[in-house]
């Protein structure tokens, strides 16, 4: 069965990859312009890369390449032998464009119904797929994988909670598959129908395609009853199903490296960092057909870690930080919206449905403007008529307390604002922006 790779000892896993990489290597020698161009600007012949410990001769692969080729000119097989074709979730400019053969559909379903199988899913149940369908890779890839494992699939897309919620309550999955931001919009709708945790059907939630910390997990598992686990991927590797945390487990995802070999480097210096350090992740597709890529440089930013006490040896990753594209620099501290998720967490109350501001001075970010909202319930604990003078000093206070943690944590300057729960936009389906226009 395709799970027993999972435990593989590590020699025999290195030897697995040094194998895959020498093929792939001289695979892309043989059809690909671009790669055959890249080895000999270096001076590397095929023959140099002997093992998997050779793969930082190879040269590292940019989104600029895949956009400069636009739209096949890195594919490595005619366009007859694709059976389909994704593109990146951007919405600006030309979209990136991934294919895929038969065997590259395969792989894809393959390491789906692997991450399916480690969120809990098993044969026999109902997946309520809520990821977008369409060229976006969430919604067919979520769907190949889990009827790989043997389950059913409801393809209800994104978007339309109401329904979404009815169709939960009427069809009884035991898995729902989305993105984090709108798990909390559909545990919001079910709330708002008096539906109790244990009246719900789900069991898994398998989350990914954004950022996410644990004070959402909490937020999701204690609202919808059930074990939320991290699903990471992105189209130009194959899509959803790169890493996948364990349900039991948490904290951190296998990277399913028999596939996808990856690597940490430093954003500046591009040479690999050690274990347990941050950087830039950076991944080679080692058994892809139809459009492989060498050390694919993410833009996430994570480390990697061996964690001794898992079910499986493969090495795992840290949840990722945030994309560099969104890091933020705040009078020189850099900051990701994650980190001030995860400072919500140190006060009791705060709803994480956020957004945040720059607040810019002579082209420079000097602080940030944060609107977060606040519980309903810790508000209706202190029994203040709404407007009175004790109602807005409580909010005040909250607000500082809030600029408090963020400063304690993250080191930069904020300006909250408390909103009523429920009041800020909602995620209505896919991937959420935290970020807004600059002030
Ligand atoms: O988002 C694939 C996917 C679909 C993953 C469904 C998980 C679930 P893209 O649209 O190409 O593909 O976007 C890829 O999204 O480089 C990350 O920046 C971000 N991303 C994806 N999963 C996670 C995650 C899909 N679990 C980009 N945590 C990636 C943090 C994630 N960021």
């Amino acid at each position: 069965m395709y799970f027993s790779v999972e435990h593989l000892e590590l020699d025999q896993l290195r030897k697995l990859q040094s194998e895959r990489l020498k093929n792939l290597v001289a695979y892309l020698d043989e059809r690909s312009e671009f790669y055959k161009r890249k080895f000999s600007e270096s001076g590397l012949f095929p023959q140099d890369i002997k093992s998997i410990e050779d793969i930082s001769k190879l040269p590292i692969t940019y989104k600029q390449d895949l956009r400069d080729s636009y739209p096949f000119g890195l594919f490595t097989v005619p366009k007859s032998q694709l059976q389909r074709i994704h593109c990146s979730s951007g919405t600006t400019g030309k979209p990136t464009v991934v294919g895929y053969t038969k065997e590259d559909v395969d792989l894809f379903s393959e390491v789906v119904a692997r991450s399916l199988n480690a969120a809990g899913a098993q044969r026999g149940m109902l997946l309520h797929n809520a990821y977008g369908y369409g060229i976006f890779t969430g919604g067919l890839g979520l769907h190949y994988g889990a009827e790989k494992l043997g389950m059913s699939v409801l393809p209800i897309s994104g978007g339309m909670t109401v329904r979404q919620v009815d169709l939960i309550m009427d069809f009884k999955p035991e898995v729902i598959c989305c993105s984090p931001s709108y798990a909390l919009t559909i545990a919001d709708e079910l709330a708002n129908r008096g539906i109790p945790a244990e009246d719900i059907s789900l069991k898994y939630a398998v989350l990914g395609s954004e950022p996410w910390t644990e004070i959402i997990r909490g937020h999701i598992e204690k609202r919808l009853g059930l074990h939320a686990t991290n699903i990471y991927g992105l189209s130009e590797i194959i899509g959803p199903g790169v890493s996948m945390e364990d349900w039991e487990e948490k904290g951190g995802s296998y990277i399913w490296e028999d596939h996808f070999y990856p690597e940490i480097l430093d954003p500046v210096t591009k040479l690999p960092v050690p274990y347990g350090e941050e950087g830039v992740l950076v991944i080679t597709t080692l058994t892809k057909k139809a459009m492989p890529l060498l050390r694919y440089w993410t833009n996430d930013i994570t480390s990697l870690y061996y964690d001794t006490s898992a079910k499986r040896t493969m090495v795992k990753m840290k949840p990722i930080v945030g994309r560099a594209d969104d890091m933020l620099i705040v009078r020189g501290v850099n900051v990701y919206p994650s980190q001030i998720e995860d400072a919500f967490s140190g006060i009791k109350g705060v709803v994480p449905n956020y957004y945040l501001t720059p607040i810019e001075k002579e082209h420079m970010c000097v602080a940030l403007e944060v609107d977060v909202e606040i519980n309903d319930e810790l508000i209706r604990a202190q029994q203040f008529e709404i407007n009175s003078n004790d109602y807005t000093n409580f909010i005040h206070n909250f607000a500082e307390s809030v600029e408090g943690e963020i400063k304690r944590r993250v080191g930069i300057t904020t300006k909250v604002k408390i909103h009523a729960q429920d009041s800020l936009p909602k995620c209505e389906g896919g991937k959420i922006n935290r970020i807004l226009k600059r002030k």
